[in-house]
């Protein structure tokens, strides 16, 4: 089994590179197929080198992860890749269409909407029933999240319940990102409902986190790709204190504490004192909040919350000048 993922961008972005999504979804399929898969995963916004890439590499499936800027890109290659050849199957994912479900077009064969590892891994089961070790009888209907046609009808099943334990997904596949992708996901999702943020519909206000042992696993392996500066990814990383400390004693027991730098997104309810020092030992350098406004009546409004106030995010960002934290703010 052939897939060429592709990072779809427009052509006037230059902020792009393989998102890590890809890497966790093809880390996930690892070993539950009876053959070796090959995967090649391009990050490019020419459209000319990308049909040329599909021309040589011969893909069965087209993957396609996009965001809501890259899908008139995505739309682009898929017509053109439909007429050089009909049998290649064309899946999408990403925020795009988590987001906007009934956007797909007929070229696209199939797209999944929300967590993709589970569904995408269904989906090649689906198609390649003699290639899986599954010995399950899926069909189209039964996959949750996807969104298929039936004949000229657009089908989109209801998402399904997400992956309890995260670390079942597995670590991602790194090998197919950019050496200088230094993102570390500890959890996903974000229980809160900020009212401009699109994480509590692409995650539902769900909030789970990975064990201290496979971040610290996640950690080391981009410390060996020599990466002394990571970006810890989540939604939301100050969030548990207990793991917080199961993390540091993991890096200290392997001396790995004070090697590693970090930088993480925060939000002034769920920080304190006690947070800001456990940060510090990590040696968090950076952490950026959502401070947005300075009026409280508007703060509570697009925050979505009754405890948030300008006070705790002065005293969060005076907490982390205490501790020798740079606080960053978005405004
Ligand atoms: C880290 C991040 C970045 C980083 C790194 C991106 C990277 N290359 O890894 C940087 C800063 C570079 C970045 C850039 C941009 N980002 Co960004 N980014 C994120 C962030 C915070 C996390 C993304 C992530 O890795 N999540 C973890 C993975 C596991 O989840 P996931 O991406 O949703 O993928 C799952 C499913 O979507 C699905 N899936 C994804 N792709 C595919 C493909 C197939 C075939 C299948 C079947 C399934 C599937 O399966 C995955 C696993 O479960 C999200 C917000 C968020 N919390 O999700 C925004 C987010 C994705 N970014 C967003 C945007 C808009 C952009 C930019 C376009 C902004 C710009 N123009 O500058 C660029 C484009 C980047 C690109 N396409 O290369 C938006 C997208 C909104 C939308 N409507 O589409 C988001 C949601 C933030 C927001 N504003 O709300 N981003
Ligand atoms: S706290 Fe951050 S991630 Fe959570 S809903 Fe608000 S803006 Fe989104």
């Amino acid at each position: 089994m052939r897939l060429l993922f592709i990072n779809c961008v427009s052509e006037s972005d230059f902020t792009y590179s393989m998102p890590l999504a890809v890497s966790y979804l093809t880390g996930y399929l690892k070993g539950k197929f009876k053959e070796k898969i090959s995967v090649k995963a391009v990050s490019i916004s020419s459209t000319n080198k990308i049909i040329h890439i599909v021309k040589l590499f011969k893909p069965d499936v087209l993957c396609l992860s996009t965001t809501t800027p890259g899908y008139d890109m995505a739309k682009i290659i898929a017509r053109q890749v439909k007429k050089i050849d009909k049998r290649i199957t064309i899946v999408a994912g990403g925020a795009h269409i988590t987001l906007f479900n009934s956007s797909i077009i007929p070229e696209i064969d199939y797209a999944i909407s929300g967590e993709g590892e589970k569904a995408f891994y269904e989906l090649l089961t689906y198609l390649y029933p003699e290639k899986t070790k599954d010995t399950r009888i899926i069909s189209a209907k039964d996959i949750a999240g996807l969104i298929y046609w039936d004949k000229k009808e657009l089908r989109i099943n209801p998402r399904g319940e997400f992956i309890k334990n995260l670390d079942e997904i597995g670590h991602p596949d790194r090998r197919l990102l950019n050496p200088t992708n230094n993102i570390v996901f500890t959890s996903r999702g974000c229980p809160f409902n900020c009212i401009y943020c699109s994480s509590p519909v692409i995650w539902k206000r769900t909030f789970r986190m990975h064990s201290a042992e496979y971040v610290f696993e996640e950690i080391k392996t981009l410390y060996h790709q020599k990466h002394s500066v990571q970006w810890f990814g989540d939604d939301l990383f100050t969030c548990n204190k207990n793991r917080l400390r199961k993390i540091i004693e993991l890096m200290k027991q392997n001396n790995l504490l004070g090697k590693v730098s970090f930088m993480a997104l925060g939000r002034s309810e769920t920080f304190d004192d006690e947070m800001a020092k456990l940060l510090k030992e990590l040696n968090v350098l950076e952490l950026a909040f959502g401070f947005e406004v300075g009026d409280d009546k508007v703060l509570k409004r697009v925050k979505n919350s009754q405890f948030i106030s300008v006070e705790k995010n002065k005293t969060a960002a005076e907490i982390c000048r205490k501790h020798g934290i740079l606080a960053t703010g978005g405004l």
